[in-house]
């Protein structure tokens, strides 16, 4: 809890400007071109750029609102669901990743099944993975009627080879979910540079620290 407050006050100023192209294709997921108020399902290679392991939802304006654009994604539709996407990467290379998570929004008229409209935080659990390392975020509970974005940054060195990006849903498995939007792989100077830009480091040493640990 303590470590998702840090990243949330040392995050909620602007990101660093990072110059270069998005090799995510359309990681605000706008190809779904979604009418406000509106919501659909996606399997497969349905959205564009990227393939859902099973049904996935993106939704415009409905129970909460984007962080880019008009539409965003919720991973827990009908179930834990998860996507993916891959691109291509030059050996040596540093890379950032950078994606806006939310706790679902309040809704006594969508989440009538929650006391106050409420879903938990324990139902929004989301994880990545990049580079091989998997990060399963925080999940506060969202108690207001729009999403709360929170940006999450991490930087990897690419393999010279097409590498994959997921996100899973892994809390608890009930039709209720996170939302995500706002996904972008840009080449960067080195990690150690990105270090001392500030913002974006949290996200960065949750990943270094997971890899620590692993080996
Ligand atoms: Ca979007
Ligand atoms: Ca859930």
């Amino acid at each position: 809890m303590i470590k998702h407050a840090l990243t949330a006050a040392a995050l909620c100023g602007a990101l660093p400007a990072f110059a270069g192209a998005n090799l995510v294709t359309d990681g605000s997921f706008e190809g779904a071109g979604l009418a406000a108020g509106s919501y659909d399902t996606f399997t497969g290679a349905d959205l564009p750029g990227w393939i859902a392991l099973s049904s996935i939802e993106v939704r415009n304006d409905l129970v909460g609102t984007a962080q880019d654009g008009g539409d965003f994604v919720e991973l827990d539709s009908t179930g834990n669901s998860a996507m993916a996407t891959s691109f291509n990467t030059v050996k040596g290379q540093a890379y950032a990743l950078t994606f806006w998570y939310s706790g679902r929004a309040a809704s006594s008229t969508y989440n009538a099944a929650f006391a106050g409209g409420i879903v938990p935080g324990s139902s929004d659990g989301l994880s990545v993975t990049v580079a091989g390392v998997t990060v399963k975020l925080a999940s506060p509970t969202n108690t207001t009627a729009d999403n709360l974005w929170i940006p999450y940054t991490a930087t990897f060195v690419g393999t010279g080879k097409s590498m994959s990006l997921l996100f899973a849903a892994t809390g608890t498995d009930d039709s209720f979910g996170s939302s995500l939007d706002n996904v972008s792989v840009i080449a960067v100077p080195e990690p150690a540079t990105m270090a001392m830009m500030g913002a974006g480091v949290l996200g960065l040493l949750g990943l270094g620290v997971r890899r620590q640990r692993r080996r």
